[in-house]
């Protein structure tokens, strides 16, 4: 008997040792000393033994069942163990994936979009981005910008007035931002002035609000074709690499000389001879934006902030960013931006 409890003993702890799973273990457990199991009916057994051998068999026995007992609980924990390791890797979450299926997370407004591409396309000729007061005095939106005391934009049927207030505008032009900051900063200077302008204009191509990018760059020996250049450069980074500027004579009150600049048409226009092109009505170009060179009487605004007109030159320029936006994507009403309806907006995702 004693030696079929060491076979026993030695059959089970080999088997327990190869089980591989938790599951396995518990079959080896309730095979070995489970209710049925022959283990547990020696030791049950043992009272009707000789009473010689029930010493010695009862204590092997015994033995064998403690032993078998600490070696499946042993290694119940080291499989249990094991298991739990698996599991966690296996059921991994990570937070920082998209849900499934994939949640709608929108999209900036296209006005935003344009304005930030038109922004990166300057910074990445060494611009700077400053921005300014809506609410502005007389002196920055127009006197400091050589607007004359009868230029019309001044007009009350022109320009929103603050009432009660002097002379306190809802700026026209984000220029004043320009002049504060040359105040700030003496030459050079290569800035970028974006923001919402005002003027009290409303029909199907004007909203009483708008927004613009103005730039400025001063330093000494700038020249029209540094102009035409970065505005070249800006053209075809929005436009597409083929296009070319021209620039025709204009007038501007902080500009002398003053152009407009025109893109050479970026529309297909190859396959339909009869209709005008919606664009460039055929002529080839499309106006994009104002610009010339400042005029050295603004210089003599911020004189004692180092801009010595005898010095330093510069070009500016304006452009408002909802007709870019309109030119490049086709945008037909001007309304269509400012009407939230998703419908529209989802196309420039
Ligand atoms: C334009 C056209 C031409 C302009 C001028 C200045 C400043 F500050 F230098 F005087 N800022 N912006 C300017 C010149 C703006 O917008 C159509």
């Amino acid at each position: 008997m004693i030696e079929r409890i060491a076979a026993l003993r030695a059959e089970a702890e080999a088997a327990v040792a190869a089980a591989g799973t938790s599951a396995e273990l518990e079959q080896l457990r309730v095979r070995y000393l489970g209710r049925k199991a022959e283990l547990p009916n020696v030791l049950r057994g043992i009272a009707q033994l000789e009473p010689a051998q029930r010493g010695p068999t009862g204590k092997a026995a015994n033995q064998a069942r403690q032993a078998l007992d600490a070696l499946i609980a042993a290694r119940g924990e080291q499989l249990a163990g094991g298991e739990l390791e698996q599991r966690l890797r296996a059921d991994v979450v990570d937070v920082t994936l998209p849900g499934r299926p994939p949640q709608p997370v929108g999209h900036l407004h296209l006005l935003t979009a344009t304005r930030r591409e038109i922004e990166d396309v300057f910074l990445g000729l060494g611009f700077r981005i400053a921005e300014g007061p809506e609410v502005e005095t007389v002196y920055y939106n127009f006197d400091a910008l050589n607007h004359a005391p009868t230029h019309p934009a001044r007009d009350r049927l022109d320009t929103f007035y603050v009432e009660g207030a002097g002379d306190v505008v809802l700026r026209t032009h984000t220029s004043p931002m320009q002049i504060r900051a040359m105040e700030a900063q003496p030459p050079p200077l290569y800035v970028i002035v974006p923001g919402r302008v005002y003027r009290r204009d409303s029909d199907a191509t004007h909203t009483p609000q708008f927004h613009q990018i103005e730039g400025l760059a001063v330093d000494e020996d700038i020249t029209l074709a540094d102009l035409k250049g970065t505005l070249l450069a800006f053209a075809r980074a929005i436009f597409g690499p083929d296009r070319e500027v021209r620039l025709r004579p204009h007038f501007f009150p902080f500009t002398e000389p003053s152009v407009e600049v025109d893109v050479s048409c970026f529309m297909e226009h190859s396959a339909r001879p009869p209709q005008r092109c919606r664009v460039c009505k055929d002529t080839g170009w499309v106006e994009i934006l104002g610009s010339g060179m400042v005029d050295p009487n603004v210089f003599g605004y911020v004189a004692e902030h180092g801009y010595d007109a005898e010095r330093v030159q510069g070009f500016a320029f304006g452009m408002g960013i909802e007709r870019i936006a309109m030119l490049k994507h086709g945008v037909p009403d001007l309304r269509l931006l400012y009407d939230n309806d998703a419908r529209f907006l989802e196309q420039f995702g």
